[in-house]
């Protein structure tokens, strides 16, 4: 007899509710929990893929060593021993900056991991500490902080009740969502519309979400800044600045209104190609609504001005009154709150710099951008040791090749994986965790940035095997042993720190309570919470925070150049970061790892559409097949990212390996502000082969 469980998807930020038929250990179906109050059914063909995970035979089972150019499997004890003492030793003979580490983007969807990698970082004290946010959401969190007091304050866009929603840089209908947790998005964004209300689009592609949207307008890559300060400067203008309550608690209004005088319409026309005229009337119809909120996800965080980005486009909803309050964009208030024990008015920027190039730590990071240049440049507290968990950034981080060759030469590496991967394979050891069916999972951030507040918890549905380990037992027991703890070790289930904290959070609530509503809990929308849920000194929004302020001078002293080719990335339903690429449900169909290019460029460099192009840019080349398409605005082309599994010397078993993005975009290219890197508006130039 089949048996069925109850679940959430953990391989993006929607948290879908999964039903999983199953008998004797093996998966039969996953469907959609229709039961789940939030994600209603709905999944994507990606849930598929847990099942592939689980059983995949080239999934990690055993720690591995690498001896030469070959892995041997060893034991967890001699496994763990062995890492925590490279790891010790580096730092005894070269200084705790000498370990690096890395954290990616799967670290965040596992909670295991997510309550534990604090003690590691802990005990390993290092200033080298990168993660895949600089690569992503990084002036989200500068903007919050700044704005607001605390970097995971990030307000959400309250797609259910909205009435007006303009998105700049973003693809729900691939992405499923991000910054904005909203299972079955699809339908939530249609049901805009079907209230009468309006969905406008700002994208140097014609993207699959435009689909769902009343406009579109191709914007040149890099140049959102200007639209969306022209914005602020038509609603000072127009005498549109409407905050209404947050006019008690907001400072520095005047200064905004002051250093938006060159922002206007006409200085962003020249630079992004939008007219003039269509952003004053974008601004008007946005103030008019009474229900709007503007949203921008990786098209505008992962560029040259991607702070000032975020910072105007809080300022946006904020003029506009639709701020903290139902329609505009909001905060959650979640079962598990992390920001319960967050300390009020905490400077997190700056406090030390990256060796090489002097960046500023936000948040305890160094941008990831400077990675490699800490491994390969020769002198005191140069990277020797790293140690990376969840991420593959070799494919995932500006200027991939140059890492990929810098860790060819650290003296040790783990990865804590359950592939070899295009990073991994440069470990010493790879620690290989249960995953996924295997383990249990309640869903500490991204109920965080939810659209509704929600609580659900999964516990494990197969048991993983005796000789196996979850990432949290690897990495508190690395933490114990590099620590130099004399005391016995032993590893606490994180399920201890969410009973916890959901018996001191705002519901009361405890895992018992979760355990018996397998499908979830709804706490209903999101609720107006300010100024009490501000965590600066003032408790009060700041509007002008120093930093950006000083930052607009960098955007009026950069001009882009309209002649050039530049390059952006994009993401497919299919598609999930750098893995999965071997999943035969998810690789069935045609080449996703295409160059997309405007038939008039393709023209011009001599392209034809399915023949091979050669792309350059200042750090690499790569060769790939064109899709001709005027989808995508002219002066742009397109490569996904996540692709490029054929290296030299080594090969995955990836049913399309694809070409990588960031062989070709830049380490040195960043945003000057927050650090992130700046993948949108790479220069290229491109040629038949
Ligand atoms: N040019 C360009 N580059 C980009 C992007 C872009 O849009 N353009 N997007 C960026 C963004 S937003 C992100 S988030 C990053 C993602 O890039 P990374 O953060 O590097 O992460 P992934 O590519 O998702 O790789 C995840 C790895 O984690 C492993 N893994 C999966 N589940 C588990 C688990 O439970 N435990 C452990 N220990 N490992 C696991 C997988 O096997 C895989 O090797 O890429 C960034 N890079
Ligand atoms: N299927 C699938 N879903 C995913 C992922 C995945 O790999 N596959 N990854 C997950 C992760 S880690 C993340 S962070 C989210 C990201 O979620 P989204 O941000 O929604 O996803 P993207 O497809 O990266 O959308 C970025 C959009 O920005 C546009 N763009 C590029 N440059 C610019 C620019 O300069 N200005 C403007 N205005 N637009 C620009 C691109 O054309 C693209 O349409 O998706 C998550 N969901
Ligand atoms: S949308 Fe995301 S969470 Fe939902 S089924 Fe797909 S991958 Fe899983
Ligand atoms: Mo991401």
């Amino acid at each position: 007899m089949s048996e069925r469980h109850f679940r959430t998807c953990n391989l993006c930020e929607a948290i879908c509710g999964v039903e999983i038929e199953h008998e004797n250990g093996r998966v039969i179906s996953i469907r959609g929990d229709k039961d789940d109050p939030f994600s209603r059914g709905h999944i994507c063909p990606k849930a598929l893929a847990l099942k592939e995970i689980y059983e995949s035979p080239n999934r990690l089972r055993k720690p591995l060593k690498r001896i030469g150019k070959e892995f041997h499997e060893i034991g967890w004890e001699e496994a763990i021993g062995e890492t925590a003492e490279r790891l010790r030793d580096v730092r005894n003979r070269f200084g705790r900056d000498a370990v690096g580490v890395f954290q990616g983007n799967p670290s965040v969807h596992n909670f295991g991991t997510m309550l534990s990698s604090g003690a590691l970082l802990k005990a390993l004290k290092t200033k080298n500490n990168f993660s895949a946010t600089s690569v992503d959401q990084l002036p989200h969190h500068f903007a919050a902080w700044s704005m607001f007091g605390h970097p995971l304050l990030i307000p959400i866009p309250d797609i259910d009740r909205t009435g007006f929603m303009l998105v700049f840089g973003a693809n729900p209908i691939a992405s499923n969502g991000s910054l904005m947790t909203a299972p079955d998005i699809v339908n939530r964004l249609e049901s805009i519309r079907k209230r009468g209300g309006k969905i406008v689009l700002i994208d140097p592609r014609r993207n699959e979400s435009t689909r769902i949207a009343d406009e579109h307008h191709f914007i040149r890559p890099g140049s959102d800044v200007y639209v969306l300060l022209a914005i602020v400067h038509t609603l000072f203008a127009d005498n549109l600045i409407k905050p209404d309550r947050l006019a008690d608690f907001t400072d520095g209004i005047e200064t905004v209104r002051n250093s938006m005088a060159r922002f206007t319409p006409e200085r962003a026309e020249s630079g992004s190609g939008i007219a003039a005229g269509t952003i004053r009337r974008i601004a008007r119809e946005f103030a008019a609504s009474g229900k709007a909120v503007c949203y921008g996800r990786m098209g505008v965080s992962v560029q040259k001005f991607g702070g000032l980005c975020q910072w105007a486009i809080n300022i946006i909803n904020i003029l506009t009154g639709n701020f903290d309050r139902a329609g505009g964009a909001m905060f959650t208030r979640p079962a598990l709150d992390l920001l319960q024990t967050a300390k009020r008015g905490e400077n997190i920027f700056g406090r030390w710099r990256s060796r090489v190039r002097g960046l500023p730590e936000f948040m305890s990071e160094l941008p990831v951008a400077a990675m490699a240049e800490e491994i390969d440049t020769e002198g005191d507290g140069k990277i020797r040791a790293l140690v990376t968990s969840c991420g593959n950034p070799v494919l995932s981080t500006p200027n991939g090749s140059r890492l990929e060759k810098a860790l060819a030469k650290l003296d040790f590496m783990v990865s804590i994986d359950i592939f070899v991967n295009e990073t991994s394979r440069h470990a010493s050891i790879i620690l290989p965790p249960a995953t996924g069916l295997e383990t249990s999972h309640y869903d500490a951030v991204f109920s965080l940035l939810a659209v509704r507040n929600v609580a659900k918890y999964s516990p494990p549905l197969f048991g993983k095997s005796p000789d196996s380990r979850f990432d949290w037992e690897i990495i508190q027991e690395l933490a114990h042993r590099v620590g130099g703890s004399e005391e016995p070790f032993k590893a606490v289930p994180p399920e201890a720190k969410l009973d916890f904290g959901l018996k001191f959070g705002p519901y009361k609530l405890s895992l018992d309570e979760l355990i018996k509503n397998p499908h979830g809990i709804d706490l209903g929308p999101l609720e107006p919470c300010l100024p009490v849920r501000l965590l600066n000194d003032s408790i009060r929004i700041q509007l002008s925070p120093e930093p950006m302020i000083k930052d607009l001078e960098r955007a009026l002293n950069d001009d882009p150049d309209p002649s050039e080719l530049v390059l952006i990335g994009r993401r497919n339903l299919r598609d999930n970061n750098s893995w999965l690429h071997a999943s035969e449900v998810l690789m069935k169909g045609k080449n996703r790892c295409t160059l997309l290019i405007n038939p008039a460029d393709a023209e011009r460099h001599g392209l034809e559409d399915g023949r091979t192009a050669r792309v350059r840019s200042r750090t690499g080349t790569v060769e790939i097949t064109c899709e001709i398409t005027d989808d995508i605005a002219p002066g742009v082309v397109s490569i996904p990212h996540g692709y490029g599994h054929k290296r030299i010397g080594f090969e995955t078993d990836a049913i399309n390996p694809g070409v990588s993005i960031n062989d070709l975009t830049d380490d040195l290219v960043i945003d000057g502000l927050t650090g992130n890197a700046a993948f949108s508006g790479v220069p290229v130039s491109v040629s038949a082969v």
